[in-house]
């Protein structure tokens, strides 16, 4: 029974085949070579034809049987080879959740932008706008309007960085305070304003001098502004940047833009008043600058000296840092070296 006998090679050639083929590709191209319309088993049921009325049925199903075997060896394969790939690639893309993560750096404000928001949350608190303006100035309201006149050696070339003969990198944060009183109806109230940014001065950078810096300048012009009002208001200051115990001293000084001018010294913080290295055995430490509006800034800005004046302070906050955390170098606020940088981080 030559059939019989191809088929039973057949099967045993095919389940051999199935049972060595190693991945999906393969045991498609066995399914399709032995099942497939051109393959041999369907080429065995055309031989049927030829055989006995007794012997068809008996053969047939024989090669029936035989089909579904394979059929089946195939299907079992094909699940044992799908298992075993996706289970390599679950292997493959394991993640061990327990790893500890990647740490991520998390930025924080600049020391010296935590000074200015400080002084910012405090003045904002007593009833002052925070007023910005542009880094780039006219020398109008940069000099001419802050009593500086054309002669004033701050405006010479070497001192002022010009881009052109009116423009300027501002030397001060004052034109903003001049713009506001410009701009003011002091019909509605008081004006009372901070003014905290950049400033530009022609420099050699050293230890302690940067030609871009950092200034807070304040301003309240109203009716009746005293010295006194003056002096509460640097004494808040001193408390809310160093603490309670700090006392403030006032001493004569000049600026073009205020008169009297003075320059505003705290407790040393190092010695406490006693007298150290620190403070050249003073006991006190000069951290502002301030006075009482001129006339001509008021007068400038259309501000009627006759019945308005004002207080004004000016304080680098540049200098209040390296006082603060005993730096003694400028430079390092500005060379980006998060080293430096970090060492002022706050926690939480
Ligand atoms: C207007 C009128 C007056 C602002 C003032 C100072 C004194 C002062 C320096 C401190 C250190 C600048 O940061 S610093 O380099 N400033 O000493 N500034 S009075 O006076 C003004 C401002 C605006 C309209």
């Amino acid at each position: 029974m030559a059939l019989k006998e191809r088929l039973q090679e057949l099967r045993d050639r095919g389940l051999a085949d199935i049972s060595r083929s190693e991945n999906l590709t393969r045991i498609n191209e066995i399914r399709v070579q032995l099942l497939g319309k051109k393959g041999p088993i369907t080429e065995a049921l055309r031989g049927l034809r030829e055989l006995s009325a007794e012997e068809r049925p008996q053969v047939g199903s024989f090669a029936n049987q035989i089909r579904d075997e394979l059929a089946t060896a195939i299907e079992e394969r094909r699940n044992e080879l799908e298992a075993a790939s996706r289970a390599a690639q679950l292997n493959a893309e394991a993640i061990d959740v327990t790893l500890p993560g990647t740490p991520v750096a998390q930025g924080q404000p600049h020391v010296i932008q935590r000074i200015i928001d400080q002084l910012e949350d405090m003045f904002i608190g007593m009833g002052y706008q925070v007023v910005d303006g542009p880094e780039v100035e006219d020398d109008h309201h940069n000099f001419e309007m802050m009593n500086l006149p054309k002669d004033h050696p701050a405006r010479d070339m070497q001192d002022t960085f010009y881009l052109t003969p009116e423009l300027l990198m501002r030397t001060h944060t004052s034109p903003n305070q001049a713009r506001a009183m410009e701009n003011h109806d002091f019909n509605k109230g008081p004006l009372k304003m901070v003014s905290p940014g950049r400033v530009y001065r022609r420099d050699t950078d050293d230890a302690t001098h940067s030609h871009q810096f950092h200034q807070v300048e304040g301003l309240v012009v109203d009716k009746h502004v005293t010295m006194g009002d003056l002096k509460g208001t640097l004494e808040l200051v001193a408390a809310n940047l160093f603490g309670d115990e700090f006392d403030v001293r006032l001493r004569p000084s000049y600026f073009p833009f205020t008169e009297p001018s003075v320059e505003a010294d705290i407790t040393c913080f190092n010695c406490m008043g006693k007298g150290c290295a620190v403070c050249k055995y003073t006991g006190w430490i000069e951290v502002l600058g301030a006075g009482m509006v001129h006339p001509n800034v008021l007068q400038m800005a259309g501000v009627d000296p006759s019945i308005y004046g004002g207080f004004a302070f000016g304080l680098g906050p540049d200098r209040f840092a390296m006082l603060k955390y005993g730096v003694t170098d400028i430079r390092n606020f500005y060379l980006n070296d998060t080293r430096f940088l970090t060492q002022f981080y706050q926690r939480g």
